[in-house]
């Protein structure tokens, strides 16, 4: 029987190539995103077995209604891929823009918990289901201009860890996918509020993870036999590795 997926954030980056490829086998697929033109263009791709849904993962209320009122033959979720989410600024914490704090913590913490809320319920009373939470080598590793990012990643974490307690003897799974620097996605573009060439400067001369990597990895752990769950993956580019702590030296 083919899976029906539900993936958010699919209008660009990991989304899109996440959705593309468990089309591309055959999988049925709710496509969800602000930007419903571009979802509109991802779904005419594949000949109805995508299902574009513009919805704000930041609307609890709509969130549940959009779940409730899916198509019968969408409705019966086997695997959510909760990859909405997003980094606002770069700055240190004692200059940064409360109101890109806010986005991040109503995005990435709130957004995934409304989907996940929604939908979880379902799989459980069908006694099989997969939920699949975009985190990041940020939630693990510190860096400056980090701090709330980070912070919201280190809760998907932890949030995936719990979930698997929670859902001990119902079959579903829980896995969190950790990446770290990634190119061809908006993420650093919107990171930097639309500057490219900042943006663009974030990966060059160097050979990020791409969008495609991140998608085989998902559809790996989803494609595992029923009673194998894959509690965290972590990906880097091998062109990114750690450094020393910082250390403040002063005149002695
Ligand atoms: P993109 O910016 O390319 O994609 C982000 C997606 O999230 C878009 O489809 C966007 O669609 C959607 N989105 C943002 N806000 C909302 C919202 N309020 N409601 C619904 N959808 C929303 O970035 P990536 O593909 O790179 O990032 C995907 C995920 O992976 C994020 O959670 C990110 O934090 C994480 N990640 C990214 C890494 C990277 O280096 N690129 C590395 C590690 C993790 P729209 O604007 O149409 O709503
Ligand atoms: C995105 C990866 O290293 O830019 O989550 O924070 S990083």
């Amino acid at each position: 029987m083919p899976i029906i997926a539900f993936v958010t954030g699919a209008s660009s980056g990991f989304g899109h190539a996440i959705a593309r490829r468990l089309a591309a086998g055959g999988a049925r697929v709710v496509a969800s995103a602000r930007r419903g033109d571009r979802l509109a263009a991802l779904a005419a791709e594949f000949d109805g077995l995508i299902h574009p849904l513009e919805l704000d993962v930041r609307d609890g209320a709509a969130v549940e209604q959009a779940v409730a009122a899916l198509p019968d033959s969408f409705a019966d979720i086997d695997v959510l891929v909760n990859n909405a989410g997003l980094a606002r600024g770069l700055e240190p914490a004692h200059r940064a823009d409360l109101r890109d704090w806010d986005q991040m913590l109503d995005t990435n913490c709130r957004g995934l918990v409304h989907c996940t809320r929604a939908i979880l319920p379902g799989m459980v009373a069908r006694h099989r289901g997969h939920v699949i939470n975009l985190g990041s080598v940020a939630g693990t590793y510190p860096y400056p201009g980090g701090n709330v990012y980070g912070a919201t990643k280190a809760f998907v974490h932890q949030f995936s860890l719990n979930l698997r307690s929670d859902l001990h003897g119902t079959g579903v799974r829980v896995t969190c996918v950790e990446p770290g620097m990634s190119g061809d996605t908006e993420f650093s573009s919107v990171r930097f509020g639309g500057d490219q060439e900042k943006a663009d400067a974030v990966y060059s001369d160097m050979q990020p993870l791409v969008p495609d990597d991140i998608a085989e990895a998902v559809c790996w752990a989803t494609s595992l036999p029923a009673h194998v769950n894959v509690n965290v993956i972590e990906l880097m580019p091998v062109a990114q590795s750690f450094a020393p702590f910082q250390v403040n030296r002063i005149d002695i």
